[in-house]
Parts: structure tokens; sequence; C-alpha cells
């Protein structure tokens, strides 16, 4: 029978939460990333062989890339973008020459993940991380203020967002800043108000169609040489999965992906299955896309979102809120023995709970919170796969 190969993201040797951590929590594998190196650089063989070893003598493997960045300047193609994909594909190379064979990307428009609240206190008194749609206005129209930014909304949710930016206080508006634009773990970049806007005015003239020409152009560019390489690529959906500030936005339904797919059906093109980010849309069927898109899918991110009608979402335990996790696995278990290979999977996000409210932990990677995701997705995994197949 095959089983989902259960890992845990890492952020490198200053993570708070260690690799004897991870092993403890049932882990076997680890995703991760060179951080340290500048978006657009190549990643070298000595440094990536640094890093595995370390994981290694942790007694652990590295499984997945998470994520080799995608340079703006690929995104909007300009400046010496060429040079950027260059670099891309010499990276795939090295990792494939240490035999480190899935790499996570995202095209994501200056933003990686966005939300506006890192400590949304849950009844229980544990945390979660919340995206606020009144909060994410507020900051937009008055904070950042940017051009015909009103233009995008409603005047009931134009409304709504001055009564909230009137009842924050001069501390909260500089955290709702931090959170929005100061760079979420993992995301690589950060910027002031005005780098922001200089950021978002790059995509001036980029609609959705435009950027995802630009995302095709990539993959013809880079999947040939990761077929060669046999190196899976994977996306990861837009997060949340509608435009925001403005934006295009290209991954966020199963038709998104599978225009992708249609386009550049090299076999290295394949998608990181992110519940937590497809599962924010209601139109969007995460069990039946796991049947559909079966053999694209080659890494899957595990986590539930409670939405609201307002557009709002807070990250709720790992069994419960929106996402039918226990369907999801169901289809996950399926997959795995019609197309005979294991799938890695690993809990993504957790509530900041117990040890870790008084510790300092990356929002959303905190190592309690991750360790009930993970106990309880590998036990729905196990009653799945007991009563299936025995
Ligand atoms: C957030 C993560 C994302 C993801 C990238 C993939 O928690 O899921 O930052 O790693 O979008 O490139």
């Amino acid at each position: 029978m095959y089983l989902t190969e259960q890992t845990w993201r890492w952020y490198g040797p200053n993570d708070p939460v260690s690799l004897s951590d991870i092993r403890q929590a049932g882990a076997t594998g680890v995703v991760t990333a060179l951080h340290q190196i500048p978006n657009g650089e190549v990643w070298t063989v000595e440094e990536i062989n640094k890093r595995k070893k370390i994981i290694e003598d942790a007694g652990l493997i590295w499984s997945v890339v998470e994520s080799v960045p995608v340079h703006e300047h690929i995104k909007t193609q300009t400046d010496n973008f060429q040079v950027y994909i260059d670099n891309y594909k010499q990276s795939l190379r090295n990792l494939a020459a240490c035999d480190i064979r899935v790499v996570t990307y995202n095209f994501m428009p200056v933003l990686d993940w966005t939300r506006t609240n890192l400590a949304y206190e849950m009844p229980d008194g544990s945390r979660a991380l919340r995206f606020e749609r009144a909060a994410m206005i507020a900051f937009d129209l008055f904070i950042l203020k940017r051009p015909n930014a009103e233009k995008e909304y409603t005047a009931q949710e134009i409304e709504k967002a001055k009564k909230r930016f009137d009842s924050m206080d001069e501390a909260e508006r500089q955290l709702i800043t931090r959170n929005i634009i100061a760079g979420l773990p993992g995301s690589e970049e950060s910027f002031t108000v005005a780098q922001f806007q200089e950021a978002l005015d790059r995509y001036q003239g980029i609609d959705a169609e435009k950027l995802r020409a630009n995302l095709i152009y990539f993959l013809r560019e880079i999947c040939p040489v990761a077929d060669e390489a046999s190196v899976q690529l994977v996306i990861h959906a837009d997060d949340p999965p509608y435009p925001i500030f403005g934006l295009p936005r290209i991954l966020s339904t199963e038709s998104d992906f599978v225009k992708l797919a249609e386009a550049v059906p090299n076999p290295s093109n394949g998608l990181c299955f992110c519940t937590g980010s497809f599962g924010v849309r209601a139109d969007n069927d995460l069990p039946g896309m796991i049947a559909r898109l079966g053999n694209r899918i080659h890494f899957v991110h595990l986590r539930s979102t409670q939405r609201d009608a307002e557009g709002n979402f807070y990250e709720a335990n790992h069994l419960e809120g929106d996402v039918d996790m226990y369907n999801v696995m169901k289809q996950l278990l399926l997959l795995q023995q019609r197309e005979k290979r294991s799938i890695t999977i690993r809990p993504d996000h957790g509530h900041q709970m117990v040890d870790d409210l008084k510790k300092k932990t990356n929002p959303g990677y905190s190592c309690i919170g991750r360790l009930r995701g993970l106990a309880e997705l590998r036990g729905l995994e196990m009653g799945i796969a007991k009563s299936l197949y025995y």
C-alpha cells in the first residue's frame, strides 16, 4: 500500500523549531530552501550539499525544496529576466546533481502569501492566522493610498474599511502594515510602504492574461531542463486565491492549472496542491481536483481555512473548517494506489498553542500547532487506509 511521505517545513539553522523537534514530530522528510541566497542567484552544488548534510546528519532527508523563488523580473518580463531564467535552470540542474527532485515555486506578483492578522485569538486561547478584508482594504485605501484603488471596491466595502481604519490606533495601523508587506516567512521579499507601491507599479499593463503568458514562457524555458534532470516543478496556488491590490492572479482555480498543463504538457510541469489556499474559494472542489489533476500533483500542503461571506478567513484546526479533509485524504490515498507512488505531504501552518504561546515562532510555523496537525492527519490517513485496504 502506498502512503504519504510525511514532511515538515524547516527554515534552516535559524528556525526555532529544530531538526530534532521535527524528527520527534514523526516526519521523515524536510522541506526547506536556501533562504540566504538572494532571489535570482544560482544555488550552487556546494551550498545545496552543505544544507543537505545538516539534514541527513539529523536522520532526515531533504525531500522538497520550498521554494526556489521566481525573480520579479521573470514575472514581469523586464530588464535582464533572461539571465534569471538561466540561473533558475542552473539551480535546477544543481539540485538534481544533489538528488533533490521536487522544487516548489509560485508566480504571485509582488507578495507571496498575505494575511492581516498573525495572532487571531481562537475561543480555546490558541492563535491563528487570519485574512480580514476590511483591514486589507483599510490598508490599501488609507495607508498605502494606492491610486484609483477605490474603483475596485463597493461603496459598502469602502465604508466598512473606513470605520475599521478609524477604529485602529497607530500601533494597530503599523502592525497591519507590517503583517501585509514586511514579508511572511518564506516570502523572501519585504517592503516599506513606498517600495510596495513601486513594486505594484511594475505591474501596470500586466493583466492576468499577460502574467499567464509570462508564466507559460518561463515554464517552456525551464521544463525541458527539469524533465532532463528528472526534477518535478510544483507551482503553489495563489494565497489568497483572488486578486488583491489590483494585482493579477493566475493560479486560483482548477481551470487555472488546467490551462498551464495544456500549454506546457511536459511531465515536470506539476502542482503543489495546497488545500488551504484553494480551499478559501467555495467553487474549488478539493477532493475532485485531487482525483482529476492526479498525475500532476507531486507535493501537498494540508491545512484548512474557515471563510465567511465577506471574504474573510482564518486558519482552522487541520480537521475543522471548510476543507473536507476526510475526502481530501481519501482521494490522496486512492490516487497513490492508482499511480503506485507515495505523495509528499506536509502539515501546513498550525495554531500557536501550548508552549508555542511562550516562544518566538515563525507565523504559521510554530512547533506544537503543526505537531497537532501532523498527528491528526497521519491518524486520519491510517484510519482511512485500514478501512479501505484491510
Ligand atoms: C506559506 C507558503 C508559501 C509557499 C510559496 C511557494 O506558508 O505556503 O510561502 O511556500 O508560495 O512558493
